[in-house]
């Protein structure tokens, strides 16, 4: 590693924190509270971050780099204190130096809030890739939406999630930067007007009917070193100046105030829906504001050294985090032809070499489509542009290479003439993208064979896989230091850079000292969750039982009612057999559920009323235990996933486009119970088949099944425990006086079909476990799994899924800083 930039000793350190308490938090040592303490610590690091960050910008701006955009509509990014002490080489230093002043470290981060600008898995993967892009040296910037508020506070009454605001930024955030000298002013709806100019050419005005302000605020993203400092830069929206003194100034003070409250709804809160489309006008708005914000933002800036749009597509690259980005496109070509005078196809040629496509589910609920009237209202001017991509792509590419065929045409259309009609956004950035991508490869190969057939056809050469990965720095290296110390004393220094020299581990998998050490820290990342766990819930758990987690969104495609089913077979079994054979477990959850998703927030009900049962039975002498986690969020996961034995990978085969917490729970040692689905198959294929428990039907059996047909009453019929738990569902069994409360998840298993074979894979799982408990009653041999797991995920390192995208799609330079 090279040596650390900040060579700032304890002592040093100490007094920075004490002078900021003094003279920016307006304190002192004797009456500060945590909170003080925290932030003058955060002021501190900022020091050090502008000034990387300063001497970044003016390196890339001197040597006019290229650099990737990373339009996202979610960042999830946690906290930010510990990994920014990490990436700056500064987090034993300063544990020291508060220790001095009798303060710990880790107790400060805790007063931290999570950024929570995310729902899960692609707002967390944008969050890893730019700390990647940052680490590599590669000139990016991320553009998002800076929401008042973020995913909603999880609380759980009687079992039932209850959904409260979550208010990141309610006491100030240390980390973001307001940006007033790059305000932008960002139209909506109006009319377009066609003028003719004195040169005779026709042009297109958009005549809009409100102007929002959109308010820059910049999150410094330090790379791994700290060489690099990065820009996140997130808008909010405000009313326009002009608006509101215009309305104002003519006695409408009220209608000011609404005009103001209507303009700063637009970055208010983040849709709470994970891979469901959302449909309103306001989601759209959001957008299209942050897509129009970013590009005025990066016009800016490219001007600021060219005077025409020749080196537009060299010097810049816009990766698309799934469709919500897509309005970015009609609102290039209206930059480029609008307001700068471009012609059609200069503007099309730039835009079809900007824009690159990230895909990221194959769930027909996420795939975005938007109203023609709604779009017409509020971007008129964008879907004329949209109207005419789509003539020309039909009439130059699909007439060209099938002519006459009006099925295929119809498929492909950017415009899906149902009523009403409505504009299909995956397929307008797969028209205009130059590089369409999967996030594992089973996911690519379905977006190409399955979701987008003919367009593979037309443009085999489109399409491409980067796997996901995560970052190694909080993934490991800040949320497990003692793994992380063992592994440094182990193989050195390099491995949060270069995370396949952790295979150099795999040499002392077998040796006894070395997994006692390994699995000591597992026993102590598990004391330490158990403490957590009595704090939140109130249930005690033993530290000697198996930690069998289940962390992710509620979807019935991840199956927890799968988990949930298995459970209620294992109790039952304890029940008729108290002597019943098996280590004992605790099942632990955390998930949250969209607030509209009914079946969703029923399991997570089942989950709690099921586990309460469980948990007071003394029957079952404590060999099962049911933990749901309120409010999973990053730092939650944080401490969960050190204290992992086994990670739930169960969702079905073909729909779990990669995952990214079964990276990180087995990085982290855990051993995974998984379908093959998503990254899955990968990670199988890196840690052997030996060193994790693969269960299920597999995507092709998966279409064979439901080709047959599939009838989960066949299941229920043929297997007595399956039953039995399903019925039991029926009984007040779980909910004393109030029987059938759980029912829906038995008609969603067998009355709505099960279209997630929960049922036809319950065997399977069930096998699986078995072997799960056998292999972890052989110490040895469960350590070394875990230690080869820990060990083999060199892959799954977020920094290769970025040298992937370079490679295949952006075609950037590092950038030295000096
Ligand atoms: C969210 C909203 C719309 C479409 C997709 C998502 C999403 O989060 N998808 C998830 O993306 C992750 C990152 O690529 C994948 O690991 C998950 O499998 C996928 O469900």
């Amino acid at each position: 590693m090279e040596k650390p930039l900040f060579t700032l000793d304890k002592e040093e350190f100490r007094k920075e924190v004490v002078h900021h308490l003094r003279t920016t938090l307006g304190t002192s040592e004797i009456k500060a509270s945590k909170q003080a303490w925290w932030m003058a610590t955060c002021v501190t690091i900022n020091h050090m971050l502008f000034e990387r960050l300063t001497s970044t910008q003016q390196t890339h701006l001197k040597k006019d780099t290229r650099a990737v955009h990373y339009f996202s509509a979610e960042f999830l990014m946690g906290r930010l204190t510990a990994n920014n002490l990490h990436n700056l080489g500064l987090y034993k230093v300063c544990e020291e130096a508060l220790k001095d002043l009798d303060l710990d470290l880790a107790d400060l981060c805790e007063e931290e809030p999570d950024m929570a600008l995310g729902n899960g898995g692609l707002g967390r993967l944008a969050a890893c890739f730019i700390d990647s892009l940052a680490t590599l040296g590669y000139p990016a910037l991320g553009y998002g939406l800076h929401y008042e508020h973020g995913l909603f506070r999880q609380e759980i009454r009687d079992g039932r999630q209850v959904e409260r605001p979550d208010s990141w930024r309610e006491y100030g955030n240390p980390w973001e930067i307001c940006r007033p000298e790059s305000v932008q002013d960002i139209p909506l709806y109006g009319y377009v007007e066609t003028v003719f100019g004195d040169d005779c050419k026709v042009r297109k005005v958009w005549r809009p009917g409100r102007v929002i302000k959109g308010v820059p605020w910049d999150i410094p993203i330090v790379g791994f070193g700290a060489q690099t400092v990065n820009i996140l830069r997130l808008w909010e929206s405000r009313a326009s100046d002009f608006f509101d003194w215009d309305v104002f100034n003519h006695g409408g003070y009220v209608d000011s105030q609404k005009e103001k409250a209507e303009a700063e709804t637009i970055s208010k809160v983040l849709y709470p829906n994970d891979e469901t489309e959302a449909g309103k006008e306001l989601r759209l708005i959001q957008q299209y504001f942050f897509c129009a914000c970013s590009l005025k933002d990066i016009m800016r800036r490219y001007k600021r050294t060219h005077t025409d749009f020749k080196a537009f597509a060299p010097q810049i690259a816009i990766q698309l985090n799934d469709t919500h980005p897509t309005v970015a496109i009609p609102e290039l070509m209206r930059e480029l032809i609008d307001e700068e005078g471009l012609e059609w196809q200069e503007a099309w040629d730039i835009c079809t070499k900007v824009f690159s496509y990230t895909n990221h589910t194959l769930l027909p609920e996420a795939l975005e489509t938007w109203p023609v009237y709604l779009f017409e209202r509020v971007l008129p001017r964008h879907l004329e542009i949209i109207y005419e991509i789509n003539a020309r792509f039909l009439k130059n590419e699909v007439d060209a290479k099938w002519p006459g065929n009006n099925d295929i045409k119809r498929k492909l259309s950017i415009i899906d003439e149902g009523n009403p009609r409505r504009v299909r956004m995956a397929n307008l950035c797969v028209i205009t993208s130059h590089k369409v991508n999967g996030v594992a490869e089973i996911h690519s190969k379905l977006v190409k064979e399955d979701l987008f057939p003919e367009f593979n056809e037309l443009w085999p050469d489109k399409f491409c896989n980067v796997t996901n990965g995560v970052t190694p720095r909080r993934w490991l290296l800040s949320c497990n230091q003692e793994l992380a110390d063992l592994f440094t004393e182990t193989v050195g220094t390099a491995w949060p850079l270069n995370l396949d020299a952790l295979r150099a581990v795999n040499k002392f998998a077998d040796d006894p000292a070395f997994q006692k050490k390994f699995m000591d820290i597992k026993q102590h990342n598990k004391q330490k969750l158990v403490k957590v766990i009595k704090a939140e819930t109130g249930i005690d758990v033993s530290a000697e039982a198996i930690f069998d987690i289940q962390i992710k969104r509620l979807h019935e495609y991840k199956r927890q009612q799968l988990n949930l089913l298995h459970i209620m077979v294992l109790y039952r079994r304890l029940l008729l057999n108290p002597d019943y054979d098996m280590h004992p477990r605790v099942f632990i959850f955390g998930s949250k559920a969209a607030p509209g998703y009914r079946v969703a927030k029923d399991i997570i009900y089942a989950i709690n009323k099921v586990g309460e049962r469980i948990n007071n039975d003394p029957r079952i002498k404590d060999k099962l235990k049911v933990v749901f986690m309120p409010n999973y969020r990053v730092s939650l996961a944080e401490k969960l996933i050190p204290a992992a034995d086994v990670s739930e990978q169960i969702s079905t085969a073909g729909y779990e486009a990669s995952g990214t917490g079964n990276m990180k729970l087995a990085m982290n040692g855990a051993i995974t119970i998984g379908t093959l689905d998503g990254a899955n198959i990968e990670i199988a294929e890196e840690v052997g088949e030996d060193n994790c428990v693969i269960f299920g039907l597999t995507v092709e059996q998966v279409k064979e099944l439901k080709a047959r047909g599939y009838n989960p009453w066949d299941y229920y019929y043929a297997n007595p425990e399956i039953k039995a738990a399903l019925d039991w569902l029926d009984t007040d069994y779980f909910t004393p006086g109030h029987p059938g409360e759980l029912q829906s998840i038995k008609k969603a298993l067998l009355d709505y079909g099960d279209t997630y074979l929960t049922l036809a894979d319950f065997a399977a799982y069930d096998e699986a476990h078995k072997r799960v408990d056998s292999l972890y009653r052989d110490k040895a041999r469960w350590a070394k799994m875990a230690i080869i797991n820990a060990a083999s995920v060199g892959k799954f390192n977020s920094d290769r899924s970025i040298e992937d995208y370079i490679r295949q799609i952006w075609h950037l330079e590092k950038c030295d800083i000096a």
